[in-house]
C-alpha cells in the first residue's frame, strides 16, 4: 500500500519516476505525485486520482531534472486530495518526502512543530516528517533524517530529498518495504522490484531499521544509527514480460490464465521423478524430528490468503492428523492464542509484507513457536523472519484481486500436507502417490476450464444485473465459496455472502427470494446428497442456482438451473479447480459493470499497514 520510487542519475527523472509509479499503482491509486530537483530548485507536482492525472499535469508543465522521488497513495490519514498527496514538504519548500506507512505519534510531533512555528497544510501523518527533518537540519540531510527517525514511531519507508544537497537521496526502511536498485552512474529506490526492473536487476533489499544514502556514484547502506552495513547484491531473475500484461486486457485475466504455469512451477522439482515422494528441501529447521514434535498448527493470514489457509487446515488435518486452528492475522495477536514451542505457525502472505501477518509472525516467534511462511516473494519480510519458507512460484501478481497467488498457496499446502504425511506415516505410500498423480494433472485440467471462459462470461453478465447473491458449499466447498464471494465483492462491488450450505436454514434463508442467484459448489462426494438438499431448499424459495459440479454428477445437474462442470479429481484437490470458474465469474461481472478490474475502489495490494 502506497508505492515509493526514487531516482538519482543522469537521465530525465520524470519519465523514470512515472514508469516506476505505474508499476506500483497496484499499491494505491488515490493520488500520485513527484518531486524533482530542477534548475529552479525542488519542484513538486501532484494530482488526486490515478497516475494518468499526474502524467497529464506533467505533460503540460514538465519537471526537468535527474534526481527525483515519486509516490502513489493509498490514503490512511486524510482523504484522497491534491493537498494530501505526497511528496510532502516543509514551509521553506526545501525538503521533500515520500512515505509508505503510518507515523503513529504524528499528533504529538505535529503539536510540537506547530509550537515552533511550523504551518501544516495537509491532514496527513506524513507531513510531520518533512517538517521534522527541516527542523533538525544542520547542513547534512543524512544526519537530519537519522535524528528525525529517532523521534518517529510506527511504520515508515521513506524517500527524502533536499534542495540544499541535490546530489543525495536518502532512503529509510522501518516496517514498510523498500528496495534499492543499483545501476551504472544511476541508482533507484522502490517499494517493490517491478518499479525498477526495466533499469536494473541488481538490488539491495533493506531490512527494518536500515537506511541508505544514494548518490549517482554509489549506495551506502547503514543502520538508522549510522553504522555502515555490507550486503550482498540480490539478482532478480524474473522475466520482465511476466510483470507486463502480455496481450491480455487486464492483469487479472492474465494472472488467471497463468495458473497452469504457476501450478507446474510451484510443484516443480518438489515431486520426485517417479511421482512417489514430495521433497521439500528448502525446509531447514523443520526437520523430521521437529515435525514429530508438533502437536498443533496455527494458520494465520488475511483476505484471500486466509481462504487458502482454510483449505490448508482441511489438508493438514486430513493428511497429517494434527489439529489445526486458523486465524485472521489482525485478530490473532489480540486473542492470547495458546502458542508453545510445539506449535507450528504457518503464515501465508503473497507479498510477504502484509503488516498484520508480519505482526502475527513476530508474536508467534516471541512465544517460541516454529514459523513456516508460505509466500510468493523470496526476499520479503515474512520470508526472512520465518524459520522456514515454502515459496510459491506464481511470479509477480499485479492485479489487486489475487488469483494465481491463491491457487499456488493451495499447491504449497498440498505439498506440505503430503510432506507431513510422509514424515509422520499418516498416509500410505499408495495414497501419497495417488494424490501426487492427481496433483500433477491439475495444470492441464485448469487449462480445460479456461477454455470454457466464454460460457462463464454469459453467466457473469446475467449475474452482474443483481445486487445480492449467495455462495454455498460444504466442507472444502465452503472454503472455496468464501473465496468466490470475496473475489466477486472486491472487483464487481456486488454484495455477496458465502455460507456453509447447512447453515442457511439457521437464518440466512430469509434473504432468499424469487430470482436471487445462488452459486452452489458441490464437488465433495461424501457431502453431495446433503448439499443437494440445501440446493433444493433455496430453489424452493425461488433462487436461481448455478451449480459447480464435477464431471459426471448428473444428479446434481438435475437439481440446479445451470451447471459449470470441472474435470474429475480427488475431492481434496477440488478447490484447485473449482475456484477458477469463480475467478472468471468475478472478472466478467466486474467488466460487465464497467469497473476497473485491476484496481478496485478503496483497495490496494500488499497491505503494509495494520
Ligand atoms: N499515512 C500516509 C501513507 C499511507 C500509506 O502508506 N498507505 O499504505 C498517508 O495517508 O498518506
Amino acid at each position: 500500500m502506497c508505492g515509493i520510487v526514487g531516482y538519482i542519475g543522469k537521465r530525465n527523472s520524470q519519465e523514470i519516476l512515472l514508469e516506476g509509479l505505474k508499476k506500483l499503482e497496484y499499491r494505491g491509486y488515490d493520488s500520485a505525485g513527484v518531486a524533482v530537483y530542477t534548475a529552479s530548485g525542488l519542484q513538486i507536482q501532484k494530482a488526486k486520482g490515478r497516475i494518468a492525472n499526474l502524467e497529464s499535469k506533467l505533460e503540460e508543465a514538465p519537471l526537468n531534472g535527474s534526481v527525483g522521488i515519486g509516490h502513489t497513495r493509498w490514503a490512511t490519514h486524510g482523504k484522497p486530495s491534491d493537498v494530501n498527496s505526497h511528496p510532502h514538504t516543509d514551509n521553506s519548500m526545501k525538503f521533500s518526502v515520500v512515505h509508505n506507512g503510518i507515523i503513529e505519534n504524528y499528533i504529538t510531533l505535529k503539536e510540537e512543530l506547530i509550537e515552533k512555528g511550523h504551518v501544516f497544510v495537509s491532514e496527513t501523518d506524513t507531513e510531520v516528517i518533512s517538517h521534522l527533518i527541516a527542523d533538525l537540519y544542520e547542513g547534512d540531510i543524512l544526519k537530519a533524517v537519522q535524528k528525525a527517525v529517532k523521534r518517529m514511531t510506527g511504520a515508515f519507508a521513506l524517500g527524502v530529498l533536499t534542495e540544499f544537497e541535490p546530489d543525495r537521496l536518502v532512503a529509510v526502511r522501518q516496517a514498510s518495504p523498500l528496495i534499492i536498485g543499483i545501476g551504472e552512474g544511476e541508482n533507484f529506490i522502490g517499494s517493490d522490484i517491478p518499479a525498477i526492473l526495466e533499469y536494473t536487476r541488481n538490488v539491495f533489499i533493506l531490512n527494518d531499521g536500515e537506511m541508505a544514502l544514494l548518490t549517482r556514484e554509489g549506495v551506502e547502506l547503514m543502520t538508522l544509527e549510522g553504522n555502515f552495513i555490507s550486503r550482498e547484491m540480490f539478482r532478480v531473475d524474473w522475466d520482465i514480460v511476466t510483470a507486463e500484461k502480455a496481450g491480455f486486457d487486464h492483469f487479472m485475466l492474465k494472472e488467471i490464465h497463468e495458473q497452469p504455469r504457476a501450478y507446474r512451477d510451484t510443484m516443480g522439482s518438489r515431486i520426485s521423478a517417479d511421482g512417489t515422494q514430495v521433497t521439500l528441501n528448502e525446509l531447514t529447521t523443520l526437520t523430521p524430528e521437529a515435525i514429530r514434535e508438533i502437536n498443533r498448527v496455527h494458520i494465520v493470514a488475511c483476505g484471500t490468503a486466509y481462504h487458502a489457509g482454510m483449505v490448508g487446515k482441511y489438508i493438514i488435518e486430513k493428511m497429517a492428523r494434527i489439529p489445526v486452528e486458523i486465524d485472521v492475522a489482525s485478530e490473532y495477536r489480540y486473542r492470547s492464542p495458546i502458542i508453545t514451542k510445539d506449535t507450528l505457525v504457518i503464515v501465508v502472505s503473497q507479498s510477504g509484507e502484509t503488516a498484520d501477518t508480519l505482526a502475527a509472525l513476530r508474536e508467534a516467534k516471541r512465544c517460541g513457536a516454529h514459523v513456516l511462511a508460505i509466500t510468493n516473494v523470496v526476499g520479503s519480510s515474512v520470508a526472512r523472519e520465518a524459520d522456514d519458507m515454502i515459496v510459491t512460484l506464481a511470479g509477480p501478481e499485479i492485479a489487486v484481486a489475487s488469483t494465481k497467488a491463491y491457487t499456488s498457496q493451495l499447491v504449497a499446502f498440498y505439498l506440505f500436507g503430503l510432506h507431513l504425511a510422509q514424515t509422520l506415516g499418516t498416509q500410505t505410500a499408495a495414497e501419497i502417490a495417488e494424490t501426487l498423480a492427481a496433483l500433477k494433472a491439475l495444470p492441464e485440467q485448469v487449462e480445460a476450464i479456461l477454455e470454457q471462459a466464454e460460457a462463464i462470461k454469459g453467466v457473469a453478465e446475467e449475474m452482474a444485473k443483481h445486487d445480492n447473491l449467495f455462495f454455498i458449499g460444504r466442507g472444502l466447498d465452503y472454503a472455496v465459496a468464501l473465496e468466490g464471494s470475496l473475489k466477486l465483492k472486491e472487483i464487481s462491488y456486488i454484495h455477496s455472502e458465502a455460507y456453509a450450505a447447512g447453515e442457511l436454514k439457521h437464518g440466512t434463508l430469509a434473504l432468499i427470494e424469487e430470482g436471487v442467484p445462488v452459486i452452489a459448489l458441490a464437488t465433495q462426494h461424501e457431502l453431495l446428497e446433503k448439499t443437494v438438499s440445501n440446493i433444493k431448499e433455496v430453489k424452493a424459495r425461488g433462487a436461481n442456482v448455478l451449480g459447480i459440479a464435477v464431471e459426471g454428477e448428473l444428479e446434481l445437474q438435475k437439481s440446479v438451473d445451470s451447471t459449470f462442470v470441472i474435470p474429475k479429481t480427488l475431492d481434496v484437490l477440488a478447490p484447485a479447480l473449482s475456484v477458477v470458474p469463480l475467478q472468471l465469474l468475478s472478472y466478467y461481472a466486474s467488466l460487465a459493470r464497467g469497473n476497473d478490474v485491476d484496481k478496485p475502489r478503496n483497495l490496494a495490494k500488499s497491505v503494509t499497514v495494520e
